[in-house]
C-alpha cells in the first residue's frame, strides 16, 4: 500500500478520487460530484428552493436530519447472553463530543425513572457533619463544565478472544465523552469536613442494582465532580438523571449513576462491583483489584469496518484518542499493517482525559492493506499490539481492552475487523 504524501497540489484531492463528495461508505446520489462539475443541470433550481420549507420549533425539541436515520445506538450484535448496554455510532461522529441521543447506555438493572424533587444525596461515615442534599441544594453550590471521556472497562472485551464485531461501533462503541458541569466533590467535603483517616468513599446508586464502589479519597478531592448536566442540558435518564459522580479517566463503572449516597471510611468495602466484578485476570492465576484508570487506547473511526472505499485516491483518515491517565501527545497510522508508522495531526483541542481526534492523509493505491493508530500519552504509556496486551493476561481476562484495531482494506475497497 502506497504512503505517498504529497498533498501540496490541491488538486489531487478532487483528480483522485472522483467520489470524494460523496465521503466515504456513502452512496453517490448527487446529480454530480464536484469533479465533474461541468453540465448545465448542476445549477437547476431544486424543489425545495421553490417552496416555503416547515416552520420554527417543530419539534420542539429538535432532531437530526431524517437523512440521518441509521446513525443510532445498536445493541452488539450477534445479541450476546448477558446484556452488555447500548453502543455509540462511532464511525458516523465526528469531533469529539457525543451528541446525548448518542451516549452509550450501561446499566445493570435498568433506567430509573426518578423525579429530582424527591432526590437526596446522603453524604455520612467520617465526616465531621453528615449531610443532606436536595437537588436544589447541589445547583447551588460553584459549578464547572469540563470535557471528559467516559469508557466501560468491558469496552472492546469480546476481541479479547476473537473477532467479535464488524463495526467501531459494535466493537468499541462503549465509548462516549461529553461536556459535564457539576459541582466537584472537593467543595461538598469543604461543607461535611473530612475526620482524618477518611482514605476511601463509597458511592451508591438509586437503581435496582444499587451499583456500589469505593473510590479513594484522593481521587475524590482531585477530579471526581456531582454532575447533573450534560452537553448543555440536565442529564439524560440513562445517564443517571437527576444526578451521578463523574471520576475523570477511571472505569465506567466507577461513575455511580442516580448517585444517592456517599460514605468516608478508612478502607474499601470490598463490593461486589470490585471482587466479583471489575478485576483483571493475569496469567499467574491472581487478579488485579482497583485498576482504575483507563489505559491509552485509539481507533481509526474513517474509514473503518463495514464501510467500503469507492475508488483509489485521497481519503482522510480520521480517528479518535484518549486515554484515563492524562493527555494524548501523539498519534502514529499505519496503512501497510505496522511495517511502518507515520505521525496523525492532533485537532485542537487536546485535552486531558478528553477524546482527542486525529486525521492523517493517505492516498489509496487500490492494493490490499491494513490500517491501524496507536496513541502515546504523558504517562509514558504506548497502545499495545493485542499480542502484547495479552502476554501477562489469563486466557479468561475481560475487561481493559486498549490493543491497536486492524482495519482490513480488500482490492475491492471492502474493510474488515483485521483482529
Ligand atoms: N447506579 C449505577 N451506576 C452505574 C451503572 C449501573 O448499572 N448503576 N453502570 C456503570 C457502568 S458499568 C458504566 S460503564 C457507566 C455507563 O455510563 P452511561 O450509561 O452514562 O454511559 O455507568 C456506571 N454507573
Ligand atoms: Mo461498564
Amino acid at each position: 500500500m502506497s504512503g505517498q504524501r504529497d498533498f501540496s497540489n490541491r488538486r489531487n484531492f478532487l483528480k483522485n478520487s472522483i467520489a470524494i463528495t460523496a465521503g466515504v461508505g456513502a452512496t453517490l446520489t448527487a446529480k454530480t460530484s464536484l469533479a465533474q462539475n461541468t453540465k448545465a443541470e448542476f445549477l437547476e433550481v431544486d424543489p425545495w428552493t421553490k417552496t416555503q420549507g416547515s416552520t420554527f420549533i417543530n419539534p420542539p425539541y429538535g432532531l437530526p436530519s431524517r437523512y440521518e436515520k441509521s446513525v443510532v445506538r445498536v445493541l452488539p450484535s450477534p445479541a450476546p447472553t448477558f446484556l452488555t448496554g447500548s453502543r455509540t455510532p462511532l464511525q458516523n461522529l465526528h469531533g469529539i463530543i457525543t451528541p446525548n441521543g448518542l451516549v452509550f447506555e450501561r446499566h445493570h438493572a435498568g433506567v430509573p425513572d426518578i423525579n429530582p424533587d424527591h432526590h437526596q444525596l446522603v453524604i455520612h461515615g467520617m465526616v465531621d457533619k453528615p449531610l443532606i442534599l436536595t437537588m436544589e441544594d447541589i445547583v447551588r453550590f460553584p459549578s464547572e463544565s469540563r470535557i471528559y471521556f467516559l469508557e466501560c472497562s468491558g469496552n472492546s472485551a469480546a476481541e479479547l478472544k476473537k473477532a467479535s464485531g464488524k463495526t467501531a461501533q459494535e466493537i468499541h462503541g462503549l465509548l462516549s465523552c461529553c461536556e459535564w458541569t457539576g459541582v466537584r466533590l472537593s467543595t461538598i467535603f469543604q461543607e461535611s469536613g473530612i475526620q482524618p483517616g477518611a482514605l476511601w468513599a463509597l458511592a451508591e446508586g438509586a437503581d435496582g442494582a444499587a451499583m456500589t464502589r469505593s473510590i479513594p479519597m484522593k481521587k475524590m478531592m482531585d477530579d471526581a465532580l456531582l454532575v447533573y448536566a450534560q452537553n448543555g442540558e440536565m442529564l439524560r435518564a440513562e445517564q443517571g438523571y437527576p444526578l451521578r459522580l463523574f471520576l475523570p479517566g477511571y472505569e465506567g463503572n466507577m461513575s455511580i449513576k442516580w448517585l444517592r449516597r456517599i460514605k468516608l471510611g478508612a478502607e474499601p468495602w470490598q463490593t461486589r462491583e470490585e471482587t466479583s466484578a471489575y478485576t483483571d485476570l493475569r496469567a499467574d492465576g491472581k487478579a488485579l483489584q482497583f485498576t482504575f484508570a483507563m489505559d491509552v487506547k485509539s481507533v481509526i473511526t474513517q474509514p473503518s469496518g463495514m464501510m467500503k472505499l469507492k475508488s483509489k485516491g485521497f481519503y482522510e483518515i480520521s480517528g479518535i484518542a484518549w486515554s484515563g491517565k492524562g493527555g494524548i501527545k501523539k498519534v502514529e497510522v499505519s496503512t501497510n499493517g505496522g511495517k511502518s508508522w507515520d505521525v496523525a495531526t492532533l485537532q485542537e483541542p487536546v485535552l486531558d482525559k478528553s477524546l482527542v481526534r486525529f486525521r492523517y492523509p493517505w492516498i489509496w493505491d487500490g492494493t490490499p492493506g491494513v490500517l491501524m493508530s496507536r496513541a502515546f500519552d504523558s504517562n509514558g504509556d504506548i497502545q499495545p499490539s493485542m499480542e502484547a496486551l495479552l502476554k501477562d493476561k489469563s486466557p479468561n481476562t475481560f475487561y481493559h481492552n486498549n490493543a491497536i484495531q486492524p482495519w482490513r482494506v480488500a482490492a475491492s475497497g471492502e474493510i474488515t475487523n483485521g483482529r
